[in-house]
């Protein structure tokens, strides 16, 4: 009887290893008041979006994950839109395994913010810090327009090209309210940090929510 029990035993299968670690995240959000940065996170950890807006001072989440077989815990740290603060955002910018920089596609202006903040981060990190730019609010533009911004000196730049091009940033597009690309923008600062660990190469071709995007269809259109 015994022996049966350790026969048993013996054919177990043993765990899978893979999902038995926790790896650990912290992503900080930051990006000009009203782009979006709580709503995209709390549809992140699966709170009902609202069009009720309530300014942040400073948020903590965390939500643990499976990707790729993997067990992730990714702690967020939702900042304060607003350009005071200095020595806060220094201390959140030197915590970060990975950073949001979030603009909004109805305001392309909230885009030259993202300017001031990449010196911030450069200044405190230089290129050891995966960057994500976001142009969160997919949902209220219709077409690559919405892309388009005039600079100070008259001249239309793309933003995405930009920030990719220019800045060496990931680049992505979202929507909180639809939760289109929200999950994919997680999963590809994971990608980032844990598996490139470098912010130069390019975000995975990911097939997700985002691709649901009217404005991002719209670009395709354009590009064939
Ligand atoms: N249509 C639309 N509205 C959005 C989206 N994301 C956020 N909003 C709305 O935009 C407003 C600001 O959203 P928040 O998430 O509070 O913006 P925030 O960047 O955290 O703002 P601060 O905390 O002040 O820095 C709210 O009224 C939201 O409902 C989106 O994807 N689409
Ligand atoms: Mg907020």
């Amino acid at each position: 009887m015994k022996k049966q029990a350790k026969d048993e035993k013996s054919v177990k299968k043993p765990p899978k290893r893979s999902s038995a670690y926790l790896k650990m995240l912290t992503v900080v959000a930051f990006g000009e008041a009203r782009t979006g940065k709580s709503s995209l996170i709390k549809t992140f950890i699966g709170e009902t979006f609202t069009d009720e807006y309530e300014p942040t001072i400073e948020d903590f989440y965390s939500k643990q994950i499976l990707y790729n077989d993997r067990n992730y815990q990714v702690d967020i740290i939702d900042t304060c839109g607003s350009e005071n603060f200095p020595a806060m955002r220094r201390v959140d910018i030197n915590k970060a395994d990975a950073i949001l920089l979030v603009y909004s596609l109805d305001n392309p202006r909230s885009f030259e913010r993202l300017e001031e903040l990449r010196e911030e981060i450069f200044q405190e990190r230089g290129h050891n810090v995966p960057v994500m730019v976001v142009a969160n609010k997919s949902d209220v533009v219709l077409d690559g327009h919405a892309l388009e911004m005039t600079t100070n000196d008259g001249n239309l730049v793309n933003t995405k090209y930009v920030a990719e091009k220019e800045w060496n940033f990931l680049w992505t597009i979202t929507s909180a309210k639809m939760a289109w690309g929200v999950e994919d923008m997680f999963h590809d600062l994971i990608d980032a940090f844990y598996v490139r660990r470098a912010h130069t190469l390019p975000v995975k071709g990911s097939v997700g929510s985002w691709l649901k995007s009217p404005l991002l269809n719209s670009l395709r259109r354009k590009s064939k």
